[in-house]
């Protein structure tokens, strides 16, 4: 059977119902950025199909814009912490209590270029800004979108959290649990157990609020500035702007949209670590850098920011990261002492971002380096199949197996290559 079958048929496995899970068993419910990238990948044989993944997610938006990370449709004993540990959130149906990176506009965007595309684009269009308008407001300080929670970032326990985290104690009160995650898969791959329990601890302090979100931003015990959510949302905030002018929106949101992508443009200074030459996490209450370069650093090419020099180094370190590694693009840096080749975000490549990172590399005029980024995931793929994630040394899958994203984003690669066979 061809990998394209596989893609798609693994695709159909995981569709619950309108939507579609990251894998069965480890990740039993709706995630967020997971379903934008899958609605990219089943867009290519299925735009109704497609659409439903968007119009899902968004139905568990909170009323203050926010869409989470997860959203629970049902309470699954397979996965901790569920909806009993996030306790009582205002959305419709019950979900996390924090975010994650925001590639909705940008997916929506490219998967509407069709005749219903303007309608579809307005459909959501609302919604969208809101959640845009959420970041700005209640995640932003002093102009920096910061992140308040490791998961928040969909990079759960890159090195590049360890500064915030080292600062946190464990909630002394924090409730008993058992983990499930480690049940599914090899303990060696997955996060720490103190990792774990602070990432606990966050969760317990959002709901003993209330879950109000300014105040988790200005209080919570985590609050650091992540490159990934930054790149990502000012991205999205040009996709948005662009549907907002295609629709003909109010000249005020555009306006609006406008002062964000300004705002966005001189935020990226605030996370260019020179001593790296790269864009890093940064611990907002001390400013002090991560000390490494993450498979998000060179986001700046998706999102089209940077400086000339900037954008020369970044390039620079993705060329001397490409020397250490068979398969591109770690998520960590290889000369970083943090780094693992197996543990999650400490050293595998992650399907998603190597699609983002090559699509910026290639928008950019960076060929070479975007057809590496690709190249290392298709042979990944084709080696291994689809996995969460893979050893950058050896190509071997890590953690979940019959991956929607990572099917997703071979369709998608696949159809673009076969719409340009035909051109
Ligand atoms: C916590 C579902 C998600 C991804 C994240 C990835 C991982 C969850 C976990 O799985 O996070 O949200 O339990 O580890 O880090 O990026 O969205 O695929």
């Amino acid at each position: 059977m061809s990998l394209k079958q596989i893609a798609i048929d693994t695709l159909a496995k995981n569709d619950r119902g309108g939507f579609t899970i990251p894998t069965a068993g480890l990740y039993p419910y709706q995630w967020n950025w997971d379903s934008a990238f899958v609605a990219l990948g089943i867009a290519t044989y299925d735009i109704d199909r497609a659409w439903s993944e968007i119009t899902t997610l968004i139905e568990g938006q909170w009323p203050d814009g926010m869409i989470p990370s997860i959203i629970f449709r049902s309470d699954d004993p397979d996965y901790f912490p569920g909806p009993a540990r996030w306790g009582k959130t205002p959305g419709a149906i019950p979900s996390t209590g924090v975010s994650q990176p925001p590639v909705l506009a940008t997916v929506v965007r490219q998967i509407t270029s069709g005749p219903q595309g303007p309608a579809r684009r307005a459909e959501v269009f609302d919604a969208i800004f809101a959640w845009h308008k959420w970041f700005h407001d209640a995640r932003t300080v002093d102009g920096i979108v910061a992140t308040v929670h490791p998961w928040e970032t969909g990079r759960d326990n890159c090195p590049e959290w360890n500064i915030g985290l080292d600062k946190m104690e464990v909630a002394p009160e924090l409730p008993p649990y058992t983990r499930m995650d480690n049940k599914h898969v090899n303990p060696a791959f997955r996060p720490s157990q103190e990792q774990y329990d602070k990432y606990l601890t966050i969760v317990h302090f959002g709901n003993s609020i209330g879950w109000d979100q300014r105040r988790l931003t200005d209080e919570g015990p985590f609050l650091m500035a992540d490159p990934n959510i930054h790149f990502v949302l000012l991205r999205a905030d040009k996709d948005l702007l662009a549907m907002a002018t295609e629709i003909g929106k109010p000249a005020a949101v555009c306006e609006q949209i406008r002062a964000w992508i300004a705002k966005g443009e001189a935020a990226s200074d605030y996370l260019w670590n020179d001593e790296l030459g790269a864009f890093t996490a940064r611990d907002i209450r001390t400013g002090e850098f991560s000390k490494g370069f993450s498979n998000c650093s060179a986001l700046c090419f998706y999102a089209d920011t940077g400086t000339p020099d900037q954008r020369r180094r970044t390039a620079d370190n993705l060329r001397r990261i490409a020397g250490k590694v068979e398969f591109m693009l770690p998520s960590w840096d290889p000369d970083a002492p943090e780094f693992e080749a197996q543990r999650y975000w400490c050293g595998p490549l992650w399907p998603q971002m190597n699609y983002m990172t090559a699509l910026g590399l290639a928008e950019q005029g960076e060929h070479d380096l975007g057809q590496i980024v690709r190249n290392g995931l298709c042979d990944a793929i084709e080696k291994s199949g689809f996995w969460e994630c893979f050893n950058p040394l050896t190509g071997e899958g890590c953690v979940g197996a019959n991956f929607s994203w990572t099917a997703a984003v071979w369709l998608s690669w696949q159809h673009e290559t076969e719409q340009s066979d035909v051109a």
